[in-house]
């Protein structure tokens, strides 16, 4: 059976990674760890972009061969990505000798299919974005409407895809399947776009303006646009057959879920689904395009120097820390401001209701029955563990990862009160209630089994310690839950699981 593929998006290897990277990869390892647990095989790329103006412009401001830049910063994505827990199972770079090829297969074909042709193009270009602006659009200060730097008027042979063409059968397809791209706002920005007449794309540049890509195999004075050449590493990636690998092993194409920024909307949902039309490939399932993190209402990013970086956060809160703040505060495809206040204040949620629920409660169990529960106790709260867990689920189907986590944190919330109300101290003192003792022992440790579950796909190693702690070798997947209820065992004291000196 064909496992459930998921990808980030192909970051740019001309900066380093960055806060909102990691957010996009956060989350689709959240997602691919949670298919994981509900018993799918997954398949998780993540990857470089390593071509084009942006990336010979950084390696010249360096004095370095964009090849160089690429292999220090694929290296340096992949080790963030190690840092911050990131289950990947293929990381893909663009100038693969692999995917080099199955790009100039796919563009071969599209060629030979007439999808492509030959034109001459005059009109305004951003280098920094990459990409062509109408005269419209760049107004009469001629500034490129996303970045705001100045256009250049330029005048070349240029090949373009017939993109236009599939306007009608890419509504239809939207049109068709509402839940194709969510959060709906996002889904509405396509089809606003889509209101406008579509343009053919220019997908090739002259390399005596840009050497930095790959060869057109029907014209070796162009490279590939670095979009084009970008988009189809997601089907590389899926270990499409090339020229040299024939074979369709481990071929998962088409992705189940693509993970994206609301910024590379448009090249996903429009540029992407009409390359796959037009080259007979089947379109992927869905695309989540999240929001923005901002700081000081500004999107971070590397050109506006106000970025965040990850692994310094990881080096004082930990990982996991790292992990939940970014999931948890921000609410999934909305925009979410950066602040070390929110940072602490959600620390404090993990410190303040998880954490102190698993330490009283491992406490509790060892100081009164030496670790051991009792076996076929009766518990409580049956309800509401089952409407968390059936709930959990459906936010998570949904990708609503943010209240699917708010889920999982008010049973932990529920539990503190729970044991302040049964006051498990005071039926220790008295002998005739040594059976309610059991039955609120018991339902702690059963409360914490399945926030271990819950909760791993975020903080996979704190989760781990959690489990070990209340006596259990591995986390439970959602099938083992049961089972994991009854058999394990003794219960050890550990290490705090989110210590308030961080504070
Ligand atoms: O666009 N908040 O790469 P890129 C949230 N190479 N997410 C953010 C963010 C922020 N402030 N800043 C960046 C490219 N991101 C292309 C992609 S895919 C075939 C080619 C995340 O390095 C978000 O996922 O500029 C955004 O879409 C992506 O990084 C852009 O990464």
């Amino acid at each position: 059976m064909k496992p459930y593929y998921l990808t980030t998006p192909i970051y740019y290897a001309s900066g380093e990674p960055h806060i909102g990277h990691a957010y996009t990869t956060i989350l689709t390892d959240t997602l691919a760890r949670y298919r994981r647990q509900m018993g799918s095989q997954v398949e998780f790329l993540t990857g470089t972009d390593e071509h084009g103006q942006k990336m010979k412009e950084a390696a010249t401001q360096k004095s370095m061969h964009p090849k160089e830049l690429a292999d220090k910063m694929a290296k340096n994505f992949k080790e963030a990505w190690v840092g911050l827990d990131i289950s990947f199972d293929r990381f893909i770079r663009t100038t693969e000798d692999a995917h080099v090829d199955v790009v100039q297969n796919i563009l071969n074909r599209l060629w030979e299919k007439q999808e492509i042709y030959a034109d001459n193009y005059s009109g305004w270009y951003c280098i920094h974005e990459e990409r062509y602006w109408t005269s419209r659009e760049v107004g009469e200060e001629h500034v490129c409407p996303d970045c705001h730097r100045p256009v250049e008027y330029i005048e070349e042979k240029n090949y373009f895809f017939r993109m236009g063409k599939y306007q009608e059968k890419l509504l239809e397809h939207i049109n068709n399947n509402p839940n194709w791209i969510v959060p709906e706002t996002r889904r509405n920005e396509v089809l606003g776009f889509l209101n406008q007449p579509l343009e053919d794309l220019s997908i090739s540049r002259p390399k005596t303006r840009l050497d930095w890509g790959i060869t057109l195999p029907f014209d070796e004075s162009h490279v590939c646009y670095v979009w084009v050449d970008a988009l189809f590493s997601y089907v590389t990636g899926a270990s499409f057959p090339s020229t040299q690998s024939k074979t369709l092993k481990n071929y998962c194409w088409p992705a189940d879920l693509q993970v994206v920024g609301k910024d590379i909307l448009t090249t996903h949902a429009v540029y992407w689904p009409t390359l796959l039309m037009a080259s007979d490939l089947p379109l992927p399932k869905k695309i989540l395009a999240h929001g923005w993190w901002l700081s000081k209402k500004t999107k971070m990013s590397k050109s506006i120097g106000n970025v965040i970086d990850p692994l310094q956060l990881r080096e004082k809160y930990g990982t996991d820390a790292v992990r939940w703040y970014l999931l948890r505060d921000m609410r999934t495809g909305s925009d979410a401001t950066f602040t070390e206040e929110r940072f602490a204040t959600r620390y404090e949620e993990l410190a303040n209701v998880l954490g102190n629920l698993a330490s009283r409660t491992t406490s509790m169990v060892i100081k009164y029955r030496a670790g051991r529960l009792s076996e076929e106790i009766e518990t409580e709260l049956g309800e509401e563990i089952e409407q968390t867990l059936d709930n959990f689920q459906k936010h998570m189907d949904k990708l609503q990862v943010h209240s699917a986590l708010g889920l999982a944190m008010d049973l932990a919330r529920k539990t503190n009160v729970y044991i302040d109300k049964k006051e498990p101290w005071a039926l220790a003192k008295d002998p005739d209630r040594t059976n309610s003792l059991d039955t609120v022992l018991g339902t702690l440790v059963r409360i914490l089994t399945v926030l271990t579950t819950l909760l791993s796909p975020v903080m996979p190693e704190k989760m781990g310690a959690l489990a070990k702690h209340i006596g259990l070798d591995k986390i439970p997947t959602f099938e083992d839950l049961n089972l994991a209820l009854t058999t394990r065992s003794t219960l050890k004291s550990g290490a705090p699981l989110f210590p308030r000196d961080h504070l």
